[in-house]
């Protein structure tokens, strides 16, 4: 018997990116733990990974190609051999590249974070073809666009660090389920003496845990954080000579905040005057007192119409009072940008053909997109759709639509998967791809600041192959001929950071991959010595870029495009706010297949106070249709205030096909986008609820 223990790194989307340390023994893993000296990991894995091998090793795994032989959607395959399946590929997008290369379409998310599996191959192939470029949507573009126009990347306070504040604000997250590590060191900051706020319409579990939970109605952030504002200046408890140093625009910015005095705030967000102004006092006095707040801004308030402004308001708040002075002070919404990342090595988008049009979709509103019909505004109708790592027809808004989308005869879909999802189920050819534990990768991370590296532990379950690899045979089934179609996954890795750099000037793939991880070379105190990395080089709260770009330069407030005071006609038909917030269980849609970690979710729930409840004669249990104009799905009533007055919540994402109705919470929203990035509005719907 041998075993050994190979390193590796949880590949989700989920802000910690774990080290992991998996065993193997006689080429089976049979368990996957938290690295004890990787100081972010500190040996802890969340439920979900923990499990990680009662993923990989699957009943439902797909073990083989295979091809369509029922109606879309259906999810009846026959299997197929690889070369019928790389054949079959190469000549549909031979054919259709042929008439209108614009009528490809990739469609791929955060499956894998890996920046070899995630985009790497995949995207040299479809730069060389000349496909359209798909827009990265669908999670943080609002918020990212908001917090650059304001700090100018996304860049902030190390989570290492987190534990050394005396004042931490969790604004629109909830890390106990979706990023478990940096929540382990708020527990510590709390047990040294530090004060926990959450900002959030819901009491979810972080929530419940703070010492100050402050419900605000959904989508009205921005108007607190003009209120905090307003309180700070009139109060004067600013660092005025932080923002004599670092900040353009404060006057402005002073004229701006004076029209929203508390009341006109606690009336936007539907709470009370005091909690603006008692938050207000503490976050000035804390930094008056020397000590380090931290607000950890999340993608709860990003995901409305006006979901860039309010994390552009609210990254404007450190500034004011100084709190970007201490290393454990600022702010954090991604460290993405922290990482010098060489795209355009992994990526070569100097493949696409010189002078040929180009096209950008946007995955968020791909339900519309796929049913447009080719014109001079659109171009070609989208005619072939490549998928992988991701499951659309369970994540993007207006579900409905998308399966209308996905359902069109005349559209040739290929799907790149672990298992049959929802959106498999529409696949003309249905592939098998290896999952973290198979395959190698080198990862970056938007929520600590260690470069990372994954290694193989385990052979491919079945015939299934890594996305590289997927993409390395179509290549040369198309015939494309350069050389970094032949590149292997470890020279693709070997790219991924520029050394040149001088926060990866350590870098050293082969060292790397023995270590697992390796810190960047970054301040602690992220802005302190060389400013802010805008045009002017300081925090913008007036921005030259913003009117540019045709929006309001200064912090503004915008309001929800479904909500009762923004759109009382419809708020008449449908009285109540819905949000629908990953459950603790699931990462997005992954993991709902694993029984364990289902059964511990029950079945799709929603959360209705009792007061909505009693008006509409529900008690828990009871099942429940939340409808709007759009569609409708059904759930469990679970009767608690941890949803306010007004508001609903449907813990997510469901698969479709494990409801009792074959539907999931994204029947309801809308594919209507956010003011800047192009986001998604997944928490602007307005829905009525009945028994069903
Ligand atoms: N277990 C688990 N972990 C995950 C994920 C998962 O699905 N499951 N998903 C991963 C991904 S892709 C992401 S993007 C991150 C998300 O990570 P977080 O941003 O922490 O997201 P959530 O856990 O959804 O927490 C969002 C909170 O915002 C609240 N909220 C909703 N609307 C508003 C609003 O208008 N204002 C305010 N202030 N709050 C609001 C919700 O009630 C919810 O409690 O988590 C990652 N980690
Ligand atoms: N209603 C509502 N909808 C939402 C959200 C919400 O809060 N509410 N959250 C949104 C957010 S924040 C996000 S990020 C998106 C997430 O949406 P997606 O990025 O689509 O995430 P998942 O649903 O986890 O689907 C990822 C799929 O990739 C597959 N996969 C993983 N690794 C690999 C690999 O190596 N190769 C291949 N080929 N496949 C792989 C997995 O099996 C899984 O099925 O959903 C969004 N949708
Ligand atoms: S999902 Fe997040 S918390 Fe869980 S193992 Fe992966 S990185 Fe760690
Ligand atoms: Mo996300």
């Amino acid at each position: 018997m041998s075993t050994n223990i190979v390193r590796a790194v949880c590949p989700h989307d989920c802000p910690d990116t774990c080290a992991l340390l998996v065993k193997v023994t006689d080429g089976v893993a049979t368990e996957v733990r938290g690295d004890p000296e990787h100081p972010t990991t500190a040996g802890v894995l969340c439920t979900k990974v923990a499990r990680y091998t009662e993923r990989t090793y699957h009943k439902d795994r797909l073990l083989y190609p295979q091809k369509r032989v029922g109606q879309k959607g259906e999810g009846k395959f026959a299997r197929i051999s690889w070369e019928e399946a790389i054949d079959t590929i190469a000549s549909r997008l031979k054919s259709i590249a042929a008439i209108a290369p614009l009528s490809v379409l990739p469609y791929s998310y955060a499956g894998t974070m890996g920046l070899v599996q995630g985009d790497s191959m995949s995207q040299r192939f479809f730069h060389k073809l000349g496909a359209s470029f798909l827009d990265r949507t669908i999670c943080a573009t609002a918020g990212g666009a908001g917090y650059k126009y304001t700090i100018g990347a996304r860049i902030g306070a190390d989570m290492e660090q987190t534990q050394n504040a005396q004042l931490i604000i969790i604004w629109g997250g909830n890390p106990i389920a979706s990023s478990l590590h940096f929540w382990m060191r708020v527990q510590e900051a709390k047990r040294k003496g530090a004060k926990l706020i959450a900002i959030d319409p819901y009491r979810s579990l972080t929530a419940e845990k703070c010492h100050q939970h402050i419900a605000l109605l959904p989508g009205t952030d921005a108007a607190l954080a003009l209120g905090l504002m307003h309180v700070l200046i009139k109060e004067d408890l600013l660092d005025h000579d932080y923002i004599a140093q670092y900040t353009l625009g404060f006057e402005q910015l002073k004229q701006r905040a004076l029209e929203w005095p508390p009341e006109r705030v606690a009336q936007v967000c539907g709470i009370s005057v005091a909690e603006v102004v008692e938050l207000a006092r503490m976050y000035g006095i804390a930094a008056k007192r020397g000590e380090a707040s931290m607000i950890r801004m999340n993608y709860g308030v990003q995901r409305v119409h006006g979901g860039g402004m309010a994390v552009r308001n609210i990254a404007c708040l450190p500034a004011l009072v100084g709190a970007w002075r201490h290393a454990a002070g600022g702010a954090q919404l991604s460290l993405s940008d922290s990482f010098p990342k060489d795209m355009a090595a992994l990526q070569r988008p100097d493949l696409f053909p010189a002078g040929q049009k180009q096209r950008t979709i946007n995955m968020s509103s791909i339900g519309n997109d796929l049913l447009r019909e080719s014109s001079d505004e659109f171009g070609p109708k989208i005619a072939a759709l490549i998928v992988y790592n991701s499951n659309p027809v369970a994540i993007a808004p207006e579900s409905s639509v998308v399966a209308k989308g996905f359902a069109r005869e005349d559209l040739f879909t290929v799907v790149l998967e672990h298992f049959q999802t929802d959106t498999a189920d529409y696949a003309d050819i249905l592939l098998p791809a290896t999952t973290q534990l198979e395959h190698l990768d080198a990862h970056s991370t938007y929520g600590h600041l260690y470069m990372m590296a994954n290694n193989p532990a385990i052979a491919p379950i079945g015939e299934a192959k890594p996305n590289t690899e997927i993409f390395r045979l179509l290549a040369e089934h198309m015939g494309f001929t350069e050389a970094c179609f032949k590149e292997t996954d470890d020279q693709i890795a070997a790219q991924a950071f520029k050394k040149s750099d001088a926060r990866a000037i350590h870098f050293d793939w082969a060292s790397l991959k023995k270590t697992g991880w390796s810190k960047l070379k970054v301040a602690d105190a992220p802005f302190l010595k060389g400013g802010f990395p805008t045009p002017s080089g300081k925090c913008e709260f007036y921005s030259q870029t913003m009117l540019d770009d045709g929006l309001d330069p200064l912090p503004s407030y915008i309001p929800p495009y479904e909500s009762g005071a923004s759109n009382p006609e419809l708020a008449k038909k449908y009285p109540l706010a819905m949000i629908s917030p990953p459950a603790r269980n699931f990462l997005n849609s992954s993991f709902v297949n694993v029984q364990s970690l289902r059964d511990t979710e029950g079945e799709p729930h929603l959360d209705i106070h009792p007061v909505d409840a009693a008006q509409r004669h529900i008690v828990s249990g009871d099942r429940v249709r939340i409808h709007n104009d759009r569609g409708s799905f059904e759930a469990a009533a679970r009767v608690t205030d941890k949803a306010r007055e007004g508001l609903v919540v449907g813990l997510s994402i469901w698969w479709k096909k494990f409801a009792a109705d074959h539907k999931n919470v994204n029947e309801v929203t809308s594919q209507r986008l956010t003011d800047m990035g192009g986001g998604p509005t997944f928490y602007d719907t307005l829905v009525q609820v009945e028994k069903a």
